[in-house]
């Protein structure tokens, strides 16, 4: 049975407080076992609502699950959006404070700049037509769920898809030549190699993923817009965070992104 608005909107306030509060609570499938994933995507929307009601500016979304290495560290096999708002962006070289987050993690991504929209079914091509440039990212995730695992596809997008924050390199970078799918990852925590893949390893090409975005979007009404950031997901799994970590994910002909975390 698909949930009213007024089940889709106390289940979204649920999980803002959760992330606010930083207190994991039960996965929703638990009391909503039938909970599918279109109202999964609206609980989502409305998640983002109350933020955007709070002064946090949509900048972007990400895409997750488009590696292997994560469905199978998820036990989840289909790729899922979240939003990404300015309040989650951390600046290359910046600091995470590690108090507010519930079980934070990092993994390696790609970020695309998109300068034109996008819409319905796209050919890759298309999709690298759209964007203006690619940097190195990190993303930070956060699942509001207890012990951030036994989730099911429904929790995960419900929960933003364990968004937290983000990290772009510097400045974003032409794709002119570069070869996407054959770049060289490394992620290294406080100067030791911890998650290495090669950029393929992202829906066979990082730009893939837009691919994959758009066709999500297409079939909820919706499409990628002129401006908008998107994280490809992530190459490798996520690793778990520690106060006082260094963290480096080295791209290798795109360049570099940095933080590090304090409590
Ligand atoms: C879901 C979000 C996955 C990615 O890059 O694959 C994701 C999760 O791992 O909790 O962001
Ligand atoms: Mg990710």
């Amino acid at each position: 049975m698909p949930l009213n608005h007024q089940e889709i909107l106390k289940l979204a306030g649920i999980l803002d407080q959760a992330m606010l509060e930083a207190k994991e609570r039960e996965r929703l499938t638990v009391a909503c076992p039938d909970l599918n994933l279109t109202d999964a995507y609206k609980i989502q929307d409305e998640g983002i609502t109350y933020r955007i009601n709070r002064g946090e500016k949509v900048i972007g979304l990400k895409m997750g699950l488009t590696s292997q290495a994560k469905r199978e560290q998820m036990g989840l096999d289909t790729p899922i959006y979240g939003v990404l708002t300015d309040r989650m962006k951390i600046p290359d070289g910046g600091k995470f404070r590690m108090q507010g987050s519930i079980h934070p993690k990092i993994e390696p991504e790609i970020a695309f700049k998109m300068v034109r929209d996008l819409k319905g079914k796209v050919s890759l091509e298309e999709a690298l037509a759209a964007c203006s440039g690619v940097c190195p990212a990190m993303e930070i995730l956060d699942s509001r769920f207890l012990n951030f695992k036994y989730f099911s596809l429904p929790d995960v997008v419900a929960d933003n898809s364990s968004s937290s924050m983000f990290v772009l390199g510097s400045a974003f970078q032409e794709i002119g030549n570069l070869d996407l799918p054959n770049l060289e990852m490394v992620m290294e925590v406080n100067g030791v190699p911890v998650q290495t893949a090669m950029s393929s390893a992202i829906s066979g090409n990082p730009a893939q993923s837009l691919v994959q975005l758009c066709e999500i979007l297409d079939s909820r009404g919706l499409f990628l817009k002129a401006g908008s950031i998107v994280m490809a997901g992530a190459a490798t799994q996520a690793v778990q965070l520690k106060v006082g970590d260094q963290i480096r994910l080295t791209v290798k002909g795109l360049g570099a992104v940095s933080i590090s975390t304090a409590e």
